[in-house]
């Protein structure tokens, strides 16, 4: 295909019940263990890409600011590979709007390459199944690979580029909400791609916890097929709160707990002994994201609101990456 082409594309973000955590093939994005996310409607990317024909550097723009450095280089890198299966030469010209405060643990390159990969695939005229789509997008951050699908997701770990990729799972009308709690929206301290190849080549407990990873997606599965939100909440509770043992073990510590995050766990439990179905999970940074019932939902954001003194946001499921004609 030549001349000049555009596409742009929706992904929402998703955040992982059963998490990925460790690569087993950094250049291919093949994680040690299989991981299983929920979809998120509140957060979400936009992005279009426009090939033309003249070569020449991409130009990357996020919400409304070029992007530079070690962000750039991994979209080009990610075009080029596009480019590479179409057959296609030319500068990309990249526009992206974040509705999800960037690097602060809100999993935004999960809709991100979600976006990206279904914009440049279809501008660069690839027609690819969702599958396809799913391990186009994993080459760009592997959590990506779960927002090509909405509702729940799997992503089964394989062994090579064919095998790595995520599919939706039944959810029978299972409908929680997740309340965030923001309690740091800023850029993060170590981000997610060098904490955890820290923490697969340092920690001691990486290992352990990887192995365990079996067993939780196994409960988690049939939990999120059965509409068991307290067995969905207990299981993910305890593999967030141990990916993070195995990055507080990491030579040196990777720490992403503030204070506040403490409180809002704290506040977790007190739901909990209160009676109210709540659990919490956390990724690469501070923020807590507490599940519950949509109906505790008001209830569980103005506890941890009062306990963390930060501001909340609500989420319910989300739906899977599209295409969409650009406003
Ligand atoms: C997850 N996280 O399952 C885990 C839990 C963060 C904690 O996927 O290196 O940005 O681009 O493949 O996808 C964040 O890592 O990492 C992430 P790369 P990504 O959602």
């Amino acid at each position: 295909m030549t001349g000049e082409t555009t596409a742009t594309a929706v992904a929402h973000v998703n955040v992982a019940l059963v998490k990925y955590w460790g690569k087993r093939d950094a250049e291919l994005v093949i994680p040690w263990t299989s991981s299983l996310s929920m979809t998120l409607d509140a957060f979400r990317t936009t992005t279009t890409v426009r090939f033309l024909s003249a070569e020449g550097e991409d130009e990357v723009v996020l919400d409304g600011e070029p992007v530079t450095g070690v962000a750039r280089q991994r979209v080009n890198a990610f075009l080029d590979l596009v480019r590479a299966r179409a057959g296609r030469v030319g500068k990309a010209l990249v526009d992206s709007e974040n509705a999800v405060p960037t690097g602060a643990g809100l999993a935004s390159s999960s809709s991100g390459f979600a976006a990206l990969a279904l914009a440049a695939s279809s501008a660069c005229g690839l027609e690819l199944d969702a599958t396809a789509l799913s391990r186009l997008a994993r080459r760009g951050s592997g959590s990506a690979s779960r927002s090509v699908f909405g509702g729940f997701a799997l992503w089964h770990a394989g062994h090579d580029d064919k095998s790595s990729y995520a599919e939706p799972l039944e959810s029978k009308g299972f409908d929680p909400v997740m309340v965030v709690a923001l309690v740091d929206t800023a850029h993060k301290s170590v981000n997610s791609r060098d904490a955890m190849r820290r923490t697969v080549e340092t920690s001691p407990l990486f290992q352990p916890w990887a192995g365990s990873a079996a067993a939780d997606l196994k409960e988690m599965r049939a939990a999120v097929e059965r509409a068991d939100l307290d067995a969905v909440g207990e299981v993910a509770e305890r593999n967030a709160l141990g990916m993070h043992a195995t990055m507080l073990a990491a030579r040196p510590a990777v720490r992403y707990f503030a204070p506040a995050t403490v409180a809002a766990l704290d506040a977790v439990l007190a739901l909990r002994r209160a009676g109210i179905s709540a659990y919490a999970t956390m990724d690469a940074g501070p923020n807590v994201k507490i599940l519950c019932h949509r109906a505790d939902a008001d209830a569980v954001a103005e506890a941890v609101r009062a306990a963390a003194g930060c501001p909340t946001a609500v989420a319910g499921t989300g739906p899977a990456a599209r295409l969409v004609t650009p406003s």
